[in-house]
């Protein structure tokens, strides 16, 4: 539909202040909410996503592009709740305690989000109690968390071992991620996932939760 079409490209393009006059274009038309949210907002962002993977473009784009999205989201999110549309999943995001860096768990955010999850972000500088009593009270299926420094990666295992403690490690699961984060330091912190950036982030929580796509 020539109209998705052109959300997804303003949404690829980063064009924040005219994907929400193509989306209320969009809904004059009489297409779903969620149709625009899946096949046009989301469209973009996934594409753009698609082309940071392959090294075509940089954060900033990317950046953009969420932004964007938001922009249309932000006008959708009222009629999407009174059509009750259920998101995928509930996810748990933060950084790990002593870390104040959350750019890159910002972008992790926006892009699960944008791709039909729900985020509940506890902020930086997390603690394992509140990342545990998040997941417990919101039901969450995945914890995504993030770490910048060398010094606060030992965190993630930290943060697992409590899960652990408190019976719910088997509940949800673990996604991890930051820059000196890598796969095989996931694996031995007890994550069940990792992924190199945001873009990845959501095909990984997807995977792990078996949602396809
Ligand atoms: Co800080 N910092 N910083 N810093 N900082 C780094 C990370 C550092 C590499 C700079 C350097 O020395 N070259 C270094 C860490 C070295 C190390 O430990 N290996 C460092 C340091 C040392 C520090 C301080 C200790 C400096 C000091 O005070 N002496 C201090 C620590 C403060 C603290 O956290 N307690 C500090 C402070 C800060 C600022 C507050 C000034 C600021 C943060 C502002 C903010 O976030 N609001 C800051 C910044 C901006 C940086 C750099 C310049 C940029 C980080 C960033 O946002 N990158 C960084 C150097 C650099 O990277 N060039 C640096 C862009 C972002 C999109 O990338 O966060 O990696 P990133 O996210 C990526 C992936 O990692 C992945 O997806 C994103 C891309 O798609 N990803 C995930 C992230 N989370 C994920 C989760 C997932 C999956 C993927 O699943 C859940």
């Amino acid at each position: 539909m020539e109209e998705l079409k052109r959300i997804a490209e303003r949404v690829e393009k980063g064009k924040h202040l005219e994907v929400p006059e193509e989306v209320r274009k969009a809904l004059e038309k009489g297409i779903p909410p969620y149709d625009i949210l899946i096949n046009g907002l989301q469209a973009g962002l996934a594409a753009i996503g698609e082309r940071f993977k392959r090294d075509e473009c940089f954060i900033p784009e990317v950046l953009l592009a969420a932004r964007a999205m938001h922009a249309g989201i932000d006008l959708l999110r009222p009629l999407l709740a009174e059509a009750k549309t259920e998101p995928m999943a509930k996810i748990v995001l933060g950084t790990v305690k002593d870390d104040l860096h959350d750019i890159g768990k910002n972008m992790v955010g926006m892009m699960l989000e944008g791709s039909g999850f729900r985020v509940i972000d506890v902020g930086v500088n997390v603690p394992a109690e509140k990342f545990a009593e998040t997941i417990e009270r919101e039901g969450a299926s995945l914890l995504a968390m993030s770490a910048l420094l060398s010094t606060t990666m030992p965190y993630l295992k930290t943060t697992i071992d409590v899960l652990k403690e408190k019976g719910i490690r088997d509940k949800v699961k673990v996604l991890v991620g930051g820059a000196p984060v890598t796969e095989e330091y996931a694996m031995t912190v007890g994550a069940d996932g990792f992924a190199p950036d945001a873009a990845r982030a959501v095909d990984k929580a997807k995977e792990l939760l078996n949602i396809r796509s």
